[in-house]
């Protein structure tokens, strides 16, 4: 069998030194933005990481490959191959044994970033459980993943086209603490607060950084999901986001969108029916949970080395 993973050089280098290393996701590039907007998104991404001095580590899958950081020609390659698949942590090991490619989700990520030996992650919106999931079923296999991960994940809430509450409410019963990063409530990805109250709230990176260690050095299991809500310059007027959240809901229904499709269906209505505005809060939101993502990284560095 070929060769499955490809570590890039100076993210092997820095984990070997014990150097901060931030992860991010592709299928945000592959089913999430359009191309070449997705790509550019990536760059920036990474270079909000690098400011903060942490090496940037997005993770794909390129011809049955695993990438562990990718070139810019890579992530351009990614972004802009149309099919691409969807790949969650449990379809890894098919989509390498065929030979595909595929952007790999929040589960899929933190599968493959665990086994790499890196500590911190961020994305930009986590899955959840999707509204009518008590009859559809359908909650996504990224909160089992937090739950079972060592790996940290920051994100900017969850995009109101999930049923919220219920989304906390499962994070709980897989065994997920959340803390709310400088927040009481969760963000709600576009908007900074969705009402919706978080047991925990810390103050600064170094806290995440403890909790990592004091899990770590105790042995308790249980996943850590840090919750950073969009600066608040850069949030969507809630009522008009909310507006068009329904309507993307609605349509979806009518046309019996389900399964892996369903996300990317209600994000590619989100971005037409509010225009540019949308992804432009998508790019600050991601900056921000790289900037947090980076700080909890160094932190844990620190505190490892
Ligand atoms: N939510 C967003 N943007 C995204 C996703 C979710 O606001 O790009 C992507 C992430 O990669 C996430 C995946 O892990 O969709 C979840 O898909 P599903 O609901 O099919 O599990
Ligand atoms: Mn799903």
């Amino acid at each position: 069998m070929r060769d499955s993973w490809i570590v890039k050089d100076e993210v092997r280098d820095a984990l070997c030194e014990g150097k901060p290393v931030l992860a991010f996701e592709s299928t945000v590039l592959t089913h999430g933005l359009s191309y070449p907007t997705s790509r550019d998104l990536a760059f920036r991404v990474e270079a909000a990481a690098r400011r903060q001095g942490c090496i940037p580590a997005t993770i794909g899958i390129i011809d049955g490959v695993i990438h562990v950081g990718m070139t810019p020609e890579e992530i351009d390659q990614l972004a802009g191959d149309g099919r691409a698949c969807k790949g969650s942590g449990f379809d890894i090991a098919f989509l390498v044994a065929a030979g595909r490619s595929a952007g790999v989700t929040v589960s899929g990520t933190l599968a493959i970033a665990e086994r790499a030996g890196i500590h911190v992650f961020a994305t930009g919106g986590i899955g959840g459980v999707h509204r009518g999931a008590s009859e559809t079923f359908d909650i996504s296999h990224d909160l089992a993943s937090i739950a079972r991960s060592q790996v940290v994940t920051v994100c900017a809430g969850a995009k109101a086209i999930l049923d919220l509450p219920k989304t906390v409410e499962y994070l709980e019963t897989v065994g997920v603490c959340v803390l709310g990063y400088r927040t009481d409530t969760l963000p709600a990805f576009y908007t900074a607060d969705s009402g919706i109250p978080l047991t925990y709230r810390v103050e600064s990176a170094e806290e995440v950084a403890d909790a990592f260690m004091a899990r770590r050095t105790l042995g308790f299991g249980g996943g850590l999901l840090v919750a950073a809500p969009i600066p608040k310059e850069k949030e969507l007027p809630p009522d008009e986001i909310n507006q068009a959240i329904e309507d993307a809901v609605k349509l979806a229904g009518t046309k019996g969108v389900r399964g892996k499709a369903l996300t990317p269906y209600l994000l590619a209505q989100l971005a037409e029916i509010t225009g540019g505005r949308s992804v432009e809060a998508n790019l600050a939101l991601l900056e921000n949970n790289a900037r947090v993502g980076a700080e909890i990284a160094t932190s844990i560095s620190r505190k490892l080395g």
